[in-house]
């Protein structure tokens, strides 16, 4: 009779703090035991020369989901998931999105409904708020919040998404009364406007002035005022999808000022810029993301923020859109930038490329790149110590990586929906070899071993009101009142 279903023997273990030499032993898909000669398993592997690491928990992507405009994404939850398992991940954080004159709890059903059939790795859903009437803020997102859809993201730029200030304070007041996390899409959509109507009337239509509308100035002021919402009502936020110098500095200035303020950041700030929207033709329109790719003194900005504590999170924000008329070309097959759909693939090759260039090249130690491509986010978003750590009593996620693997990225070999990736033809070396969810092995040698559905939808936990997941700052104007505002 074998002690354990799962043993891991001879590999290098890393968390987010420490490093290493132990077998991991795994019964009923949670880690139980650390250590040297555990004893028997069902199943052994020999991870002799590998990583052992927490598995990958990709905290933002967009998964069987309509946009704004109602464009469906290429990838439903079997092929995003695929895909995501085949990076390295074991849980992603899609999201549930909420459209104009939609109830809520309608778009958690569906989405709920679109993944449990599908879902290979386990998700939690994050909420998209557009529409915060009465109904929502005082019944649905409570009682949502209770059931473990514990984060939002709201967005302060497009037309059919956006919501106003006073919203976001409603909003904010709210997830810190509830224990919640808002994230935000932060880009001034007036700034957006204004350029993009200038440049349309002067016949400027390529894809490369989408970049141009959307002015890093545009997404640094929003990003300022975020804070300072957040702020006034004492409330954590995240601030996703960071491009660019002057919001990454305003993120490290609220933190070394005490308050709840998070940042995120992704690969497409890294490896990719403007100059990538001026190929040939509308080849741009692969690369037109919001906010938008930028320059090579901000991929070194956002490089230092990974390492400075700026950013704790490193998300793919995965919005696949192919190259068709079911995607990029939804408008016709010579659209003006602002008609392209925004989106740029990434699930399966965020954590490759970035130990890559970060560890690899010596940016980053690899107890930081567990931490930006899992800890944290489980930290934040509600689902730490389940998920994202190589614990006695977490689920056996498990990314075993090979870190001398080299390939080079062709869409081939992805495992998503899409006709291209942005990433094509780089050179990166360090994949997974096997990535193990909850003690069952979901891929190994390049193939496929779960089926549909075999992921879990994830309850995450709200943080203590008020408190978590930073003491609340003393740093709020509305504290001082005395008075009970919010
Ligand atoms: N921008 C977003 O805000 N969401 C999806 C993709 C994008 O480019
Ligand atoms: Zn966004
Ligand atoms: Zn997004």
């Amino acid at each position: 009779m074998n002690q354990f279903d799962l043993l891991i023997k001879n590999g290098m273990v890393y968390t987010a703090v420490d490093s290493f030499e132990a077998d991991i032993a795994v019964k009923d898909g949670k880690i139980i035991a650390l250590g040297q000669n555990l004893g028997n398993a069902e199943r052994v592997i020999d991870a002799e020369g590998m990583l052992v690491l927490p598995g990958g928990i990709d905290a933002h992507c967009h998964i069987e989901q309509e946009s704004s405009t109602r464009i469906m994404t290429a990838d439903d939850f079997y092929s995003g998931s695929v895909s995501a398992a085949f990076g390295g991940n074991t849980t992603f954080l899609p999201f549930a999105a909420q459209h104009r004159g939609q109830s809520l709890r309608e778009v958690v059903d569906t989405a709920r409904d679109r993944a449990r059939t599908k879902s290979v790795i386990d998700y939690g859903l994050h909420l998209i708020i557009s529409d915060p009437t009465e109904k929502v803020l005082e019944e649905e997102l409570p009682a949502l919040i209770k059931e473990g859809y514990t984060s939002f993201k709201v967005y302060m730029t497009y037309e059919m998404l956006k919501i106003n200030d006073r919203e976001m304070l409603d909003i904010l007041a709210l997830a810190r009364k509830n224990g919640a996390m808002t994230m935000v899409h932060a880009e001034n959509n007036e700034v957006i406007t204004w350029i993009t109507e200038r440049l349309l009337t002067r016949g400027y239509h390529a894809p490369k002035f989408h970049a141009v509308s959307h002015a890093p100035i545009a997404e640094s002021e929003a990003s300022r005022r975020a804070i300072d919402l957040a702020r006034l009502v004492d409330a954590p936020l995240l601030i996703v999808h960071v491009s660019e110098p002057e919001a990454a500095r305003a993120i490290l200035e609220a933190r070394n000022n005490g308050l709840p303020i998070y940042g995120e950041t992704c690969p497409q700030y890294l490896f990719l810029t403007a100059e990538d929207l001026n190929k040939n033709g509308m080849e741009g329109a692969k690369y037109c993301c919001s906010p938008p790719p930028r320059d090579k003194a901000a991929q070194e900005a956002i490089w230092l923020g990974l390492r400075n504590g700026t950013f704790q999170v490193f998300s793919s924000d995965h919005a696949p859109y192919r190259f068709d008329e079911s995607g990029k070309f939804h408008a016709g097959a010579n659209p003006s930038f602002k008609q392209i759909a925004n989106g740029v693939p990434g699930l399966e090759t965020r954590m490759p490329l970035l130990f890559s260039e970060g560890v690899l090249k010596g940016r980053l130690t690899l107890n930081e790149f567990v931490a930006l491509t899992s800890t944290n986010a489980a930290r934040i978003y509600g689902l730490h110590p389940r998920k994202g750590s190589l614990a006695i009593g977490s689920d056996a996620d498990i990314t075993i990586w090979d870190p001398k693997w080299g390939r080079t990225i062709t869409q081939d070999m992805l495992h998503d929906n899409m006709d291209y990736t942005p990433y094509e033809g780089m050179e990166v070396t360090g994949w997974p070899r096997i990535v193990i969810i909850r003690g069952r092995v979901a891929v190994e040698e390049e193939t496929l071993k779960l089926d549909r559905g075999a992921g879990e939808f994830l309850k995450r936990t709200p943080a203590k009101p008020g408190l978590e997941p930073l003491p609340s700052s003393p740093l709020s104007p509305l504290r001082n009142f005395g008075a009970n505002l919010l």
